[in-house]
């Protein structure tokens, strides 16, 4: 009887879990997207930005801070986008700034800085 009984509730639960699994991808995938968008740190520094690479996620924003020490002025400037993509960048400033974007389309960017063109920085946009 024990047996019959725990049988049944095994086969209940494995049905359960037939009925769970295609909508249990759902909500696991709209938690993903219902992320709240983020403020991701970078620092303008004389010797580049950092991090070398960001990664963020779409309609995430980050806040460029121009480093207390840096004795040159610097520019946070879209230097390549995807498609559709309209250009931004910051003033030349030095120290005490800071400068923000919101990345609203996926893909890669690279900015750079005009006053030193060898200063540049990837951000990768993802779902
Ligand atoms: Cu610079």
């Amino acid at each position: 009887m024990v047996k019959t009984a725990g049988s049944i509730a095994l086969l209940a639960a494995l049905g359960a879990l037939a009925v769970a699994g295609p909508a249990g991808a759902g909500p696991a995938t709209g938690h993903a997207a219902a992320a709240k968008p983020k403020t991701t740190l970078a620092t303008v520094y004389d010797q580049g930005f950092t991090p070398p690479t960001v990664k963020i996620k779409v309609n995430g924003s980050i806040k460029w801070t121009w480093d207390s020490f840096n004795t040159d002025f610097h520019t946070v400037t879209l230097n390549s986008a995807p498609k559709g993509v309209g250009m931004f960048g910051s003033s030349k400033r030095s120290v005490n700034y800071n400068f923000t974007h919101k990345f609203t389309k996926i893909g890669k960017y690279v900015v750079f800085c005009t006053l030193h063109p060898g200063n540049q920085q990837t951000v990768i946009v993802s779902k």
